[in-house]
């Protein structure tokens, strides 16, 4: 189904670009699942439940007010989680040419996979810089992450004395 998508990530933390993304999507779309998937290639700095949590009151903070639906899998395939929920899009965000080599594979695989169409979209260019990695680089310094989180991670980041 066409007129469903997901938007997968690692969201360790959640960002102001991931957020804007979600937005976008969710304008295109009729339900949106966001969808936290662990990479093994990356070292983890919050648990998946707790990445979900901040997803969850980041939107309901925000402006986003369409069908979102927040979720996490770590049973296999992502095309599989689509096929689940009927969704027949997967959208990413893509800010460098190392995102697009990056991506690339992955979509032509999806696409053989499942025929499931990656649908990329620019980010907007006050957020195209962050990254969690860079968010979790500035809170484990001691710098201070507002300019570059939803609210409800900076205060669970500064509370939990991750930054600030
Ligand atoms: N502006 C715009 N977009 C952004 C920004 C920003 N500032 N920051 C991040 N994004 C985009 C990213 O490009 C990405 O599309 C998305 O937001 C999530 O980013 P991250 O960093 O949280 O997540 P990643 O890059 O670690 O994503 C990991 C996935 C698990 C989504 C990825 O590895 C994946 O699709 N895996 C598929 C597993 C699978 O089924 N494999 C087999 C077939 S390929």
């Amino acid at each position: 189904n066409s007129r469903i998508a997901v938007v997968p990530g690692s969201f360790d933390p959640p960002t102001l670009g991931h957020l804007d993304v979600i937005r976008r999507a969710a304008r295109l779309y009729e339900q949106l699942h966001v969808l936290v998937v662990h990479n093994p290639d990356k070292e983890a700095m919050l648990p998946i439940a707790q990445r979900l949590s901040l997803l969850e009151q980041s939107v309901a903070e925000s402006d986003i007010d369409s069908d979102v639906v927040i979720a996490s899998w770590s049973m296999g395939l992502l095309v599989d989680y689509a096929a689940d929920v009927d969704a027949g899009v997967l959208v990413k965000g893509i800010r460098s040419q190392i995102d697009v080599a990056y991506e690339t594979p992955m979509a032509i695989v999806n696409r053989h996979l499942a025929h499931v169409e990656t649908v990329f979209l620019l980010p907007d260019p006050a957020h195209a810089m962050v990254s969690s990695s860079l968010v979790r680089q500035v809170a484990a310094l001691g710098g201070d992450v507002s300019p570059f989180v939803p609210p409800a991670v900076a205060r669970f980041l500064v509370a939990h004395d991750l930054s600030g």
